[in-house]
């Protein structure tokens, strides 16, 4: 297949990122991560909202190494759909050092999922981003849900804020352990202390089940680099959580518009919001592990 052209207004991820000064702990997993194609090996799908740049899992094994990272998650990113090749073909290659968390239908087969599991996939990804994904119905998921628990697999759910009354009744539903990505993409203009963040806490609070991804400053930001606004919602959440959190750099980066977060900066901002060695240890290290490799 020939290549997909990326958008015209694509940023692309930051080829040259700086090397941390926050040393990560011995084994640290990036947990949220993705690949892109490359387009003429793994073509994009017809129903995605976006076409991105090629970056392959070559170009994501460096950055791991760059960075200091031992392992790598990489999620189903929404541009490939449910076709889950490329993901699937970067566990592999990655072999004990790369787990995936997939896409699926309400089709998918338990020998399906058993033979993705071999593969290293550990999760599935729920998306109700209206600018990313069409409509599926909640029933759906229910039962991609409910066939997933054989495994032992963990649900990630990508929703923004606004949507979190209305999904609710739903998360509560879902069986097994579900991570909320990028915290419930919090509006950081309101305060910590605002009902709606604080509904999001609650929810956290009251369901042992539910996980999230302290994840994405540059994307929660309004102010921009160095992400000061953002700080206090993750330091909210680890600190009361600190056993169901997970970090990633979410590279290559799908959709920013504003700028491209330098990698390693992304990094050196991990001990603002996580401040002691054991929380650093546990969002890095423990979590992940606990999640994605048991
Ligand atoms: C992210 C965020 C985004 C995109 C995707 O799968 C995706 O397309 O996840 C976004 O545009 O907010 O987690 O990478």
């Amino acid at each position: 297949m020939n290549e997909q052209k990326m958008d015209t207004d694509w940023l692309e991820f930051n080829p040259d990122p700086k090397i941390p000064d926050f040393k990560l702990p011995s084994g640290a997993v990036d947990a949220h991560c993705h690949v892109f194609g490359p387009s003429p090996k793994f073509p994009f799908a017809s129903e995605r909202k976006y076409t991105p740049c090629n970056a392959g899992r070559e170009q994501l094994f460096a950055l791991r190494d760059h960075l200091g990272f031992a392992r790598n998650v990489i999620v189903q990113a929404t541009c490939h759909g449910k076709d889950n090749s490329a993901m699937i073909d970067a566990c592999r290659a990655g072999g004990d050092l790369a787990g995936g968390v997939a896409s699926v239908g309400a089709d998918i087969t338990q020998k399906e999922l058993a033979d993705m599991h071999k593969e290293g996939v550990r999760g599935v990804r729920f998306n109700f981003v209206r600018r990313l994904v069409d409509a599926t119905p909640k029933e759906m998921f229910i039962s991609i849900a409910e066939k997933i628990q054989e495994f032992g697999w963990s649900t990630v759910v990508y929703f923004e804020a606004a949507d979190l009354s209305e999904l609710v009744p739903f998360l509560k539903q879902l069986p097994g352990i579900i991570v909320v990505d990028h915290l419930g993409r919090p509006d950081v203009t309101k305060d910590v202390n605002h009902p709606n963040f604080q509904q999001f806490v609650r929810l956290m609070a009251e369901n042992e089940n539910i996980w999230t991804k302290v994840t994405c400053p540059e994307r929660l930001t309004v102010a921009g680099p160095p992400y000061d606004d953002v700080v206090p919602f993750y330091q909210s959440i680890v600190d009361q959580f600190e056993d169901r959190v997970l970090w990633g750099t979410d590279w290559p980066h799908p959709n920013m518009k504003s700028h491209m977060p330098d990698d390693g900066a992304l990094v050196d901002y991990i001990p603002r919001i996580a401040r002691s060695f054991e929380s650093q240890q546990k969002l890095l290290v423990t979590n992940p592990m606990r999640l994605y490799w048991s």
